[in-house]
């Protein structure tokens, strides 16, 4: 009996479970460019190309390798714009009567399957390290979910910059190396970008026209779209950027949007790269002395920790976990994250990348417009909505819990021991923003100060009772303590006018 093999946007790999466990010569995989995947949030255009783009040549390699491949395209008129609708339909034309699916990455999908009618063999996505038993079992018991306890058990499973048991270095983790900012007259390695072949022109052309209202510019485009482009992204990267990678993960330039990141995340996450391969590389890099050690540590601990973390709790705390809002926060999302204008630069530059590129790095993401998220009071939901939509490797499995949990802290601290928040101190520390900025950062009160410095002790002041019994907040609370209360009157009283500006739609 014929059975239809679905294989999702995000599920590009040709050993998927599904694959494997189908019959080439009898099943038919169904690929479907669908209204429901493409608007469940408003997507960026440049995300929206790219997964259609990797579809579109994903399915084209199976065919060359033997598959039967039924694929519809988003203006198929015929297109019943969901994917239960079109295993359905699929289901109808060929007399199929049983499905094989990979487990999708978001509940929502998740459940929409569960309800078809038809006979439907949910397998486990094993493109990772941990199944979701591994950190079930990992989990089981503690009383707190750390991510550098799960990391340790992932490099003594992978054995990657093991020495015998032992972590290579002595150390399991270098990210005191790591905070360096950067100059700008550092010489900059420039990821590898992609002239649009036919096949991207076409899907650019649709995603121009069907979606011609979304945040965001579609072109240029120049993201890789199959596995062999998305190696020589990988590739350039290892050469050219790994080995300052560390030293300087945590620093932002406004005329140098990538620095020393990989850009892959997109591409692990749809498929086109799996990511023990990539740890591999990054540790042959260190091994032939290439790449220094707290560089190829920092990479790998993003990848086997943190993305394996993350994913451990999306699927640990099940499907209420994307609304979760522990800090009670309900201010609606800003205009300025939509590109409204606004004098502070550091948002300005981020939010204007984010247009431009469907791309922000980590710490751009945090400690930027998460950070001002969370000092604002901005409703969770509304942020993690916008994250899901704006960036081109945004999954609800991994955006979530970056979002809901160690952006917004709106988990009440299962991803996040204490919440990402500063003042505009550390973004200057950190980038060259401050200095072409319509405020201050060295002023804590008055009309010109950063409103990172007013919003930062308003956040610890209005969640006291939250968070004075955390002993890792304690000395930013003996700081508040010991300033005399005429001044923190000003800072509130400077705080609550700046909030009453952004409510009103004012200009900030
Ligand atoms: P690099 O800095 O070069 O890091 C290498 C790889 O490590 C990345 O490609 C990624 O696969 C992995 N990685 C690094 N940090 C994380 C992390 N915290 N969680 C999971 N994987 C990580 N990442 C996504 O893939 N999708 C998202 O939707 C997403 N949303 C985020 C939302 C917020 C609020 C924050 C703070 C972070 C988010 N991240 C997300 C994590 C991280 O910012 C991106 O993975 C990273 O910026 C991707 O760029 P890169 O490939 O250049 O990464
Ligand atoms: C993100 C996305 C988009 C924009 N469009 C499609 C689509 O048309 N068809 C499809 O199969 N997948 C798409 N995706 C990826 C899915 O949204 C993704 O599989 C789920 O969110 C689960 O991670
Ligand atoms: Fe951002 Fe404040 Fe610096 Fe302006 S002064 S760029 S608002 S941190």
């Amino acid at each position: 009996m014929v059975k239809l093999v679905l294989v999702l946007g995000d599920q590009l790999t040709p050993t998927l479970a599904s694959l494997r466990s189908a019959d080439k010569a009898n099943d038919r995989v169904v690929m479907a460019e669908v209204t429901s995947e493409a608007s469940y949030v408003p997507h960026h255009p440049k995300k929206i190309a790219l997964v259609f783009a990797c579809m579109r040549k994903f399915a084209q390699q199976l065919r060359d390798d033997g598959w039967t491949v039924d694929y519809t395209r988003l203006d198929d008129p015929d297109n019943a714009g969901s994917i239960p609708g079109e295993l359905l339909r699929r289901a109808s034309e060929s007399g199929a009567s049983s499905v094989i699916a990979t487990r999708p990455g978001e509940w929502r999908l998740i459940e929409a399957l569960e309800d078809t009618p038809l006979d439907l063999d949910i397998l486990e996505d094993d493109r990772f390290v941990a199944s979701h038993a591994d950190f079930n079992d990992w989990a089981k018991g503690r009383k707190q979910l750390r991510m550098e306890y799960f990391y340790r058990e992932m490099r003594r499973k992978t054995g990657l910059l093991m020495e015998d048991d032992e972590p290579a270095g002595g150390k399991w983790n270098f990210d005191h190396d790591n905070r360096k900012p950067a100059k700008p007259d550092l010489f900059m390695p420039s990821p590898q970008s992609f002239e649009p072949d036919e096949t991207v022109k076409e899907v650019l052309d649709l995603v121009e026209a069907t979606f011609p209202d979304n945040f965001g510019e579609l072109r240029p485009f120049g993201f890789a779209t199959d596995a062999t482009q998305a190696e020589a992204v990988l590739d350039n990267f290892i050469e050219t950027a790994l080995p300052q990678f560390g030293d300087y993960q945590d620093a932002m330039l406004s005329e140098h949007r990538f620095l020393y990141h990989a850009l892959i995340s997109a591409y692990l996450n749809i498929g086109l790269l799996d990511p023990l391969e990539v740890c591999r590389r990054v540790e042959k890099a260190w091994q032939k002395g290439h790449a220094p050690l707290n560089a190829a540590e920092g990479f790998i601990r993003q990848i086997i920790g943190w993305r394996e973390f993350v994913r451990g709790i999306y699927f640990h705390e099940g499907p209420d976990y994307a609304n979760r809002n522990w800090l009670k926060h309900d201010r609606a999302l800003p205009g300025l994250y939509w590109g409204q204008e606004t004098g502070m630069t550091c948002l300005s530059k981020t939010v204007e990348q984010t247009n431009e590129e469907a791309y922000a790095h980590h710490i751009q993401r945090l400690m930027v417009t998460g950070n001002f998220a969370l000092l604002a009071g901005i409703d969770p939901a509304q942020v993690h909505e916008w994250y899901l939509s704006v960036y081109f490797d945004a999954f609800e499995w991994v955006e979530a819990p970056n979002t809901v949990g160690m952006s917004q802290f709106a988990d009440g601290g299962l991803v996040a021991s204490k919440p990402y928040v500063s003042s505009g101190s550390y973004i200057d520390r950190m980038s060259d923003y401050c200095s072409e900025c319509s405020y201050s950062v060295k002023e804590k009160t008055g009309k010109d100060a950063c409103p990172f410095n007013l919003l930062y002790w308003h956040f610890l002041s209005r969640h006291r009772s939250r968070f004075s019994d955390n002993p890792r907040m304690a000395m930013m609370y003996r700081t508040w303590d010991k300033m005399d209360s005429d001044r923190q009157d000003e800072v509130l009283t400077g705080a609550e006018d700046f909030l009453s500006r952004l409510d009103a739609g004012d200009p900030v």
